[in-house]
C-alpha cells in the first residue's frame, strides 16, 4: 500500500511536470515559420486514469492496464477563444481513437478527460484516423478521417489488405459527434479527405486522395476535387486531380492534403504532405500551394519543394522521416499554429502568420522540374542580390 501511494505520487508529479513545462520557440528559423522546441502532445501526456487502474486493491503494482503508443495527426479547431486539436491517438494494441486536448494559447495542451466516442457506421472500422476538423458555414463542425477496415476480398494469409474510406461525423461542441455515412466516391481507396469551408456551386466540396491500393496510389493519387448535394449522404460522382505526382519532386509516389484550406485576400493557402520513396523507406515532408478565390480547382502558386521536412529527433519514430499535418489554426491577429506530427509518435506546433504565408507561397521561385533550372533560380536569386549589393555601394559614395 505504501508503495502503491509512493510510485502513484511520482507518476502524477511527473505527468504534472510534463504538462507545466514551458515551451520555447526556437531562436531564428528559416523565416516562414517557428517551431517550438518540445512537442505539444506525446503518449506521455495521455491522462493517468486512461492508462493506469488506480485501484490498490485491483492493481497493488499499479501496472499500466492500457499503454498509450503514439499520439500524432491532429485535427484542429478555435471555438469559443480554445484552441483544440483531435488527435490520433494509438494504442499499444495498434488501434487509433480520437481524443480532444485544449489549449488556452494555442501552444500548451491537456486532453480532456476521456478520448471521443466515436458512433459507428452500420459497417463498423476497424482503424479510425486522421481526423479533419473544420467549421463549415453550414453551422456545424465536420470531422472526416480515416475509417479502415479489413479487406474482405483477401486471403486468410493477408492479414494486412485493408480499404482505406472517409468516415464523415458532425458535432457542435467536439463533444458529441453524430456519425454520418462514409462518403462515396468514384476510387477503390480514400485517405486524407478534407472538407472545403464553404459551399461551391451550392454543394459540400471535397478535397479527396484516390488511390488504387491500401499503401500505393497507383493510377490514383494526387489530390482530388469532387462535389455532393448532400453530407447526409455524401456522393461524388465526378472527381477531379488538382494536385497531381510529378516525376523526380518531393510528391512523386503521393500526396495528400493536411487541413482545410485557410482562405486569405490572395486566395485559398493549402498545407499538404508530399512522399517520395528512398533506399529507407517512404519520406513524407509538407509543401503548400494556393488556390484561386473564385475557382478552387485551379491552383495560382506553388513554391518548389517541401516547406518543413522532419529535423533533428522528429526524423525518428515508429514511421520515421515523416511530417504530417492535418490541422492548422488561424487566429484572428493573422498568427497560424500549425500541428504538425513527427515519424507518426508525437505532435509538434510550428507558428507562422497568414502573411508570412502568403509571402513564402506568392514569391518562393517554383519547381522548373529539371537540375538545370533549379540552377538558373539560383543565378537569378545571386544576379539580384549582387545588383543590390553595388545599389548599396554606389549609393554610399
Ligand atoms: O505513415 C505516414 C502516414 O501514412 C499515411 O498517409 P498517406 O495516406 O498519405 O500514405 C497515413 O496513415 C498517415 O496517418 C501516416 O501519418
Amino acid at each position: 500500500m505504501k508503495n502503491f501511494e509512493k510510485r502513484l505520487a511520482a507518476l502524477e508529479q511527473e505527468h504534472a511536470d510534463l504538462l507545466a513545462r514551458e515551451n520555447k520557440r526556437e531562436l531564428l528559423g528559416n523565416g516562414v515559420y517557428e517551431r517550438w522546441m518540445y512537442p505539444v502532445l506525446t503518449a506521455q501526456h495521455a491522462p493517468l486514469q486512461w492508462r493506469y487502474d488506480l485501484n490498490p486493491e485491483t492493481n497493488p503494482y499499479l501496472m499500466e492496464r492500457f499503454g498509450i503508443n503514439a499520439v500524432f495527426n491532429a485535427g484542429a479547431i478555435k471555438l469559443n477563444n480554445k484552441y483544440y486539436v483531435v488527435a490520433r491517438v494509438e494504442g499499444l494494441d495498434r488501434k487509433s481513437f480520437f481524443a480532444v486536448a485544449e489549449s488556452s494559447n494555442g501552444i500548451d495542451f491537456a486532453f480532456w478527460n476521456r478520448p471521443v466516442t466515436m458512433p459507428d457506421t452500420q459497417d463498423p472500422s476497424t482503424n479510425i484516423y486522421d481526423m479533419r476538423v473544420v467549421q463549415h458555414e453550414d453551422g456545424w463542425v465536420y470531422g472526416l478521417f480515416c475509417a479502415e477496415r479489413r479487406d474482405p476480398e483477401a486471403p486468410e494469409g493477408n492479414q494486412s489488405a485493408a480499404i482505406a474510406q472517409c468516415g464523415i461525423a458532425r458535432t457542435k461542441d467536439l463533444l458529441t459527434w453524430e456519425r454520418l455515412p462514409d462518403l462515396v466516391t468514384p476510387s477503390p481507396q480514400q485517405r486524407n479527405v478534407v472538407l472545403h469551408p464553404e459551399f461551391v456551386q451550392g454543394k459540400y466540396a471535397f478535397y479527396t486522395r484516390p488511390q488504387d491500393s491500401f499503401i500505393e496510389a497507383g493510377k490514383g493519387g494526387g489530390i482530388g476535387f469532387g462535389l455532393s448535394a448532400s453530407i447526409e449522404k455524401a456522393v461524388i460522382e465526378e472527381e477531379v486531380v488538382i494536385d497531381k505526382k510529378i516525376y523526380h519532386t518531393v510528391y512523386e509516389a503521393k500526396n495528400g492534403l493536411g487541413p482545410a484550406p485557410i482562405k486569405t485576400e490572395q486566395g485559398w493557402l493549402h498545407l499538404a504532405h508530399g512522399v517520395r520513396n528512398t533506399a529507407a523507406g517512404l519520406r513524407y515532408v509538407l509543401y503548400m500551394f494556393m488556390t484561386d478565390l473564385a475557382d478552387i480547382t485551379c491552383v495560382t502558386h506553388k513554391p518548389a519543394g517541401y516547406f518543413m521536412a522532419p529535423e533533428g529527433e522528429e526524423r525518428i519514430g515508429d514511421v520515421s522521416n515523416v511530417v504530417f499535418s492535418n490541422g492548422w489554426i488561424a487566429d484572428d491577429n493573422g498568427e497560424v499554429f500549425i500541428y504538425y506530427a513527427s515519424s507518426d509518435t508525437r505532435l509538434h506546433v510550428a507558428t507562422s502568420t497568414i502573411e508570412k504565408l502568403v509571402d513564402y507561397v506568392v514569391n518562393t521561385p517554383e519547381d522548373g522540374f529539371v537540375s538545370a533550372e533549379s540552377v538558373n533560380t539560383v543565378n537569378r536569386i545571386i544576379t539580384a542580390n549582387e545588383t543590390v549589393k553595388q545599389q548599396k555601394a554606389t549609393a554610399a559614395h
